[in-house]
């Protein structure tokens, strides 16, 4: 059917904004916190759903993307400041007409990559008729569904995948170490990778904006692989699309966070700060809080902004593998280095499959009681 527009009136009030009011800068009682990949294979109850069902139909069905975007809420109740709705960034390449299986234990496979220019012809173009609503409206089916199961306990944020990320992915085929033939097109094919990248920009800011309708209340951009570019590409391939769509979504959804996290571009955090509109900088575990936050507000006096922009992160995720005394001191040291500014409490990168979940309780609880205390 049609994709739903959340009727806003019907739904209960929100209960626990303290993400929202972190993610405009305002001051909070203790660090709001939430996980990507909080939902995943680390968690018995996701394996359990994923044993009977495809990936991707989990992701459209609105019953059974509510149930796993449920599960981490219901498990550490009362922990978790937000909700992520569960999908993935590769919806987009899929509904611009790329086959993509999600293989047990690999990850995404999309069998028929793009090997050269000429390849931009088979995907849909909004041009020519392809509705982002109509080809992702199941997604924002699975949104407005969540909405309903949260009640309001935390606020929903949806997400998609930045447009160099993608474009790795749909010229690779797959994950890939190096990314070598994602990047060897920028260098071959400059302006058919600014073709690609600006179709899938205009792609996910539509599809951003629709999540917003259908019920999303926060959002972010994932330019996972920012790390394998450097300055000079990411200034030229990465930065201009995430500006893009950070200007688009403001301007149609204004109040609405944004965040991106452009993983490894610790060398373009000036610019991420300075040259978009993103409201939420998320940080991997390779800078040090103190020094980005120095460096945000640095970059933000030079350029005569009176923006505020908050920092999310960053603990690397493989610290939960350490015991329960190591999390917790290494938890208080990452709060303690973000300070009392606003921050938002979160990993560095996902969840991994082999996590205790008991572990990330400790994070969380750890990040309620550090937190709270740097604020007194
Ligand atoms: O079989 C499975 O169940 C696969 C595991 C899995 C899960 C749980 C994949 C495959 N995707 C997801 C969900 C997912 N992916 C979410 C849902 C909500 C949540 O965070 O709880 C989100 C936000 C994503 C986003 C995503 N997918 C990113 C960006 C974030 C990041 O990790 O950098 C990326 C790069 C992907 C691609 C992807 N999807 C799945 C895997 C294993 C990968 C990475 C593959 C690779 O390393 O290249």
């Amino acid at each position: 059917g049609a994709p739903p527009n959340l009727d806003v009136a019907t739904m209960p009030a929100l209960q626990n904004d303290l993400y929202l009011r972190a993610a405009r800068g305002e001051r909070t009682e203790r660090a709001p916190v939430w996980c990507m990949r909080q939902a995943g294979r680390y968690l018995p109850e996701f394996r359990a759903v994923r044993v009977e069902n495809d990936f991707f139909n989990v992701c459209r069905s609105p019953a059974l993307a509510t149930e796993v975007t449920m599960q981490p809420i219901r498990r550490y109740a009362g922990l978790l400041d937000a909700a992520i709705i569960f999908s993935d960034i590769l919806v987009i390449p899929q509904a611009m007409g790329m086959r993509v299986d999600m293989v047990p234990g690999t990850g995404p496979r999309l069998p028929e990559p793009l090997r050269e220019p000429a390849d931009l012809a088979r995907l849909v173009d909004q041009r020519k008729g392809f509705s982002v609503d109509r080809e992702l409206g199941y997604v924002y089916h699975a949104i407005t569904n969540t909405r309903h199961a949260l009640a309001g306990r935390v606020p929903l944020l949806g997400f998609a995948g930045a447009p160099w990320t993608l474009m790795a992915y749909m010229v690779e085929g797959g994950g890939s170490k190096t990314f070598a033939a994602a990047k060897a097109w920028l260098f071959r094919h400059p302006q058919a990778a600014h073709e690609l990248l600006r179709r899938i920009a205009a792609v996910a800011a539509d599809f951003l904006v629709g999540q917003v309708h259908a019920g999303a209340q926060a959002l972010q951009v994932f330019e996972s692989w920012a790390g394998e570019l450097g300055p000079r590409e990411f200034a030229e391939f990465s930065l201009p699309y995430l500006a893009h769509i950070a200007a688009h979504v403001k301007q149609r959804c204004p109040g609405v966070p944004l965040t991106v996290f452009a993983r490894g571009a610790h060398y373009a955090l000036e610019q991420l700060a300075a040259e978009t509109v993103f409201d939420v900088i998320s940080l991997d575990w390779t800078i040090a809080p103190a020094d980005a936050r120095a460096r945000v507000d640095r970059a933000l006096r030079a350029a005569g902004s009176d923006r505020r922009v908050v920092l999310q992160g960053n603990l690397d995720p493989t610290l939960l593998f350490a015991d329960e005394a190591t999390v917790r001191r290494r938890t208080a040291e990452m709060c303690a280095a973000f300070g009392a500014a606003p921050h938002i409490a979160n990993l560095g990168h996902g969840m991994m499959p082999g996590h205790d979940p008991e572990r990330l309780r400790v994070f969380l609880e750890t990040v309620h009681q550090a937190s709270r205390a740097l604020r007194q």
